[in-house]
């Protein structure tokens, strides 16, 4: 097997990433076949628990109170309602059932407390949880892991040099420091990106490059199309090529072989065919269920349909893990 690499240097990549895109796929799925159970596909379940209102500035985000988008500030939703939407992912075929909160950062608050209860009542369901609710002090995180948290989403979004154009309100460097963090109290990084913000080329591979020479690849790297929401900043941008989408996840693939690469925002636009090629490419997980956090995603049949047709299977839960005590 060809060795995981973290000593990337932003020339190979920039090689890997500009071959000729056929090519480039073709690769991709060389190593996909080496490392992944190819034909099998992560089903993970989003669910916004506390929507919009928030004090951040991130200029592709409707649910940043600063925008008029539309999306109104809700209250955290109840235990009970979470459990049952989980319940239901589940029930759906989902295995991984992600939490978001449109909040800057984890306050100790009584917010947090039920965020808490809310990932033990997910996990005794037996899905993996993931959370993502913005940046965390080292406690917060053990915390999280001690309720049964599998994994945290922080997304780095772009590269260093362009983040200060899409958000002024924190830095990168607050945003390594959670990841930093959340790794310390031994939770799974789920940390990628999204494109179509009218960065270059150069800023790809900049992310790609930062993701792929962290000490410990991310577990997942989930590459979203930017959806385009009116009232936001980054309104009427013209949707990015499935060409594009297919060389940044092929590019994932090769640099992080063992990540779980996740075709996330951006599906609901794209047809059966052009998300075959993404998979082909090496994505291998994707969020189902008729919403993202705010806007519309293809729903279970939909998708159902879809894995029907390419043959398709949905990987298990914590596969990893099962592998890793049977190998014992
Ligand atoms: N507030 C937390 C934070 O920012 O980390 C968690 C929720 S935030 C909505 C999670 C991620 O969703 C962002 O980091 C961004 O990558 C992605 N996202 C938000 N709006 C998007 C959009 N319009 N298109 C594509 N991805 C988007
Ligand atoms: C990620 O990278 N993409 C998801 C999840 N992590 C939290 C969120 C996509 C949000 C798209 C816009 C919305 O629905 O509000
Ligand atoms: Fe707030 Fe997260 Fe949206 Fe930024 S991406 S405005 S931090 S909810």
């Amino acid at each position: 097997m060809t060795e995981i690499r973290n000593d990337w240097t932003l020339d190979e990549i920039k090689a890997i990433y500009n071959q000729p895109v056929l090519e480039l796929i073709f690769k991709a799925a060389t190593i996909h076949k080496k490392y992944q159970a190819t034909g099998e596909v992560q089903v993970c379940t989003l669910l916004s628990v506390k929507t919009g209102g928030c004090s951040e500035d991130c200029a592709y985000c409707p649910q940043a109170a600063r925008y008029s988008t539309g999306v109104d500030a809700h209250k955290l939703m109840t235990y009970e309602q979470v459990v049952d939407k989980a319940l239901d992912a589940k029930n759906g075929g989902s295995t991984r059932f992600c939490m978001g909160a449109a909040w800057r950062n984890v306050r100790d608050n009584s917010d947090f407390d039920k965020v808490i209860d809310m990932v033990k009542g997910v996990n005794a369901l037996g899905l993996e949880v993931c959370c993502t609710l913005g940046m965390l002090t080292e406690d917060q995180a053990a915390r999280l892991k001690e309720a049964g948290l599998y994994a945290y989403n922080h997304n780095l979004d772009t590269s260093e040099e362009k983040y200060d154009d899409i958000i002024t309100t924190r830095t990168y460097n607050d945003r390594l420091e959670t990841l930093n963090n959340v790794e310390k109290a031994g939770l799974s990084v789920c940390c990628g990106g999204i494109i179509g913000m009218g960065e270059t080329d150069d800023d790809r591979i900049k992310l790609l490059h930062t993701l792929a020479t962290r000490p410990l690849h991310p577990e997942s790297v989930p590459v979203n199309a930017l959806v385009s929401v009116k009232g936001t900043p980054l309104e009427g941008r013209e949707r990015v090529k499935v060409w594009e989408m297919v060389r940044m996840i092929a590019t994932a693939r090769i640099l992080m072989p063992k990540a779980m690469v996740r075709l996330s925002a951006g599906r609901n636009e794209m047809s059966y065919e052009q998300q075959a090629l993404c998979f082909l490419a090496g994505a291998n997980s994707i969020f189902t269920g008729e919403k993202l956090l705010t806007t519309p995603n293809p729903d279970f049949d939909a998708d159902r349909e879809m894995f029907e047709l390419l043959g398709l299977k949905p990987r298990e839960s914590f596969k990893v893990e099962k592998q890793e005590a049977v190998a014992n």
